[in-house]
């Protein structure tokens, strides 16, 4: 998949892009069927909401480690997400920066809190806001299941400080500070992330999100891609994150086949 020049003018003036059922309902059915096997698994890189339910599940990408999957792998490099990262971040030489399985489980799964995912990087080092992270929904995402939603155009506003959030049940602890929020509400309202199971979203680092509670009895399962330039590694951090949220290998990635997704699932049933 290539972007056209109309979608990359959307990235450019509202931070993000979507590409409805990019992935087939069968290769969607490949991933949840990855993703009930990591429920089972115990691993440093997996969180879990009070009732033992998944809440998140990092480095499924991995070629290897307890949370790689073979699945997640193809996905992640697969030409229909890899070409558009290279277009949108004009560098062709892109490594993972993290992968991330998040949940959502039905009733239980929770608040994040308006943010920019650079506020987090940033701290952890890399120079500039140049990732691009590809979300891809292996549910059917409504606004009620805790869609994500988006600030279009926000990423303009560039990089703003974010303040312990103390009182907001969120999963992530920092936000924006009320003020800058309630601006940048004023000059453009939110978009719900919704659409069908393997509908894609291209987001800008710097671009506002966050997402509600999920009140509906289905689980709300996105995967989050981030690709970042090899040119942009983080440096010396305030501080120094595990391997499977910042990844220190910055050997460029090799794009897969749009075809390997489907044949994780024939390699499974072989073995
Ligand atoms: O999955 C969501 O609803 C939001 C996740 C998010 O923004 C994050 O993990 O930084």
């Amino acid at each position: 998949v290539q972007l056209s020049d109309a979608q990359i003018e959307d990235y450019r003036r509202d931070g993000f892009v979507i590409l409805p059922e990019l992935f087939t309902p069968a290769e969607v059915a490949v991933l949840r069927a990855e993703t009930d096997r990591l429920e089972g698994i115990e691993a440093e890189a997996i969180r879990r909401e009070h009732n033992g339910r998944l809440r998140s599940v990092l480095r499924v990408h991995a070629a290897d480690g307890p949370t790689a999957s073979p699945g997640f792998r193809a996905l992640s490099l697969a030409p229909r997400l890899v070409q558009p990262a290279r277009q949108l971040t004009g560098s062709t030489d892109l490594y993972i920066w993290h992968t991330k399985l998040n949940l959502k489980p039905a009733f239980e799964g929770g608040i994040y809190a308006w943010h920019q995912d650079y506020g987090t990087w940033q701290r952890d080092g890399a120079p500039a806001p140049r990732m691009v992270t590809a979300m891809v929904m292996l549910d059917d995402a409504a606004e009620i299941s805790g869609a994500l939603y988006f600030i279009p155009g926000s990423q303009r506003l560039g990089h703003i400080r974010h303040v312990h959030n103390a009182g907001l049940h969120a999963i992530n602890p920092d936000s924006l500070p009320r003020e800058r929020l309630t601006e940048a509400l004023r000059q453009r309202d939110p978009v719900a992330v919704t659409g069908k199971a393997g509908t894609a979203a291209l987001f800008h680092a710097d671009l506002i999100h966050g997402s509600g509670h999920n009140m509906s009895a289905h689980d709300r399962r996105q995967i989050y891609v981030v690709y970042n330039p090899v040119d942009n590694p983080p440096r010396q951090g305030e501080r120094d994150r595990p391997e499977w949220v910042c990844a220190r290998d910055f050997t460029p990635l090799t794009m897969g086949r749009d075809q390997d997704l489907l044949q994780t699932r024939a390699l499974a049933e072989a073995s």
